[in-house]
């Protein structure tokens, strides 16, 4: 793998370090401590919002008119993999496919592979993969559900948060905390009754709060699917970023990302933590949490010499976590 081929914008070689970084692979780290000091240039843009909002249709739209403008764009799609999005999956291959033959952009689907955080760490390395290869733009689309969809949003330069009218979407969103995080709301498909009651209720709901950054979030109404408000959408987020000092939102961002990583790095110290059996020992109240970290630190002495846990052992650790895991 040459560095040199991915800082040119090498679509196959970008291609296969993705593929690294989403399978977790060890060699992604050593790549990515490579291309580090030609990160920092491109802008992140998270979009977020219920399934069916219209995210992918609205990255769609707003990948033609960065490439209107001549920028490269990345997508990451990060898509739970569970039986109900398969479909899904598949619609946003083929709507994608308007760009497939354009190397100005590079489109990865993400599988949600464990949920032990690693997914916020893969998104954080695809964007520096992308940022070093020099993509303008990088748009991560999540579904605004899990806990782990909004962290990863949390992560991006500006956070776009797509509301879409008459589905009690404003309520819901407010009881996910999406609405928190958002930089900037796009009232999507406005061309459905209730866009002007939902931009009155946000306005009002924002009255009310206050940002330690001072920044009132716009609202933008959108057509995704007719392409309208693209260009606003568009303009929204580059206001937001282009205020105050790249270096200050960079340091908060990466603060959180740094806490991330580390979670990762240190749940992956421990591949003989079996978590599964642990939890059914807490669940039957056979031990308590607290003796079984502080079993699993102990005997982890001595664990900063150890190699990270190779790609196969997690995947299996993760596998299991994914069987056991109460839904
Ligand atoms: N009426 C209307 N439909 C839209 C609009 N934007 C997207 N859609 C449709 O909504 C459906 C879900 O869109 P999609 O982009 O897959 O949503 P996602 O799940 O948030 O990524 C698709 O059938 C789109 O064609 C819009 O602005 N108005
Ligand atoms: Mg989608």
């Amino acid at each position: 793998m040459s560095t040199e081929k991915i800082l040119a914008g090498d679509t196959r070689s970008i291609a296969r370090a993705a593929t690294w970084i989403e399978n977790r692979r060890p060699e992604a780290e050593a790549l990515l401590r490579e291309l580090f000091p030609y990160t920092g240039r491109t802008m992140i843009l998270g979009i977020t919002g219920s399934p069916g909002a219209g995210k992918s249709t609205l990255c769609d739209q707003l990948a033609r008119e960065l490439r209107g403008e001549g920028k490269r764009v990345g997508i990451i799609a990060v898509d739970p993999t569970s039986p109900y999005t398969g479909g899904a999956i598949l619609g946003d291959r083929i709507r994608m496919q308007r760009h497939h033959a354009d190397a100005g952009v590079f489109i990865r689907s993400m599988a949600t592979r464990g949920w032990l955080g690693g997914l916020a760490a893969a998104t954080t390395e695809m964007t520096m993969l992308l940022d070093a290869a020099g993509f303008d733009v990088v748009i991560v689309e999540t579904v605004g559900v899990g806990q782990d969809e909004v962290e990863i949003a949390r992560l991006a330069d500006v956070t776009l948060v797509l509301m879409v009218p008459g589905m009690g979407d404003d309520v819901q969103a407010i009881k996910a905390g999406i609405i928190e995080i958002a930089d900037v709301f796009v009232i999507n498909k406005s061309d459905l009754p209730g866009a002007e009651k939902l931009d009155r209720e946000l306005k009002s709901y924002l009255g009310l709060s206050h940002r330690p950054d001072g920044w009132t979030p716009s609202i933008v109404h959108a057509v995704a699917s007719e392409g309208k408000g693209i260009a606003e959408t568009l303009a929204a987020a580059r206001e937001y970023h282009s205020r105050g000092s790249s270096v200050t939102r960079g340091a908060e961002i990466w603060s959180m990302r740094l806490r991330e990583m580390l979670r990762e790095r240190l749940i992956d110290r421990f591949p003989a933590a079996d978590f599964a059996a642990a939890g059914r020992e807490v669940a039957e109240r056979r031990r308590d949490p607290f003796s079984i970290i502080d079993g699993w630190l102990k005997e982890g002495s001595g664990w900063e010499e150890r190699p990270r846990m190779d790609a196969d052992k997690r995947d299996k650790r993760d596998k299991r976590d994914k069987r056991d895991r109460p839904r």
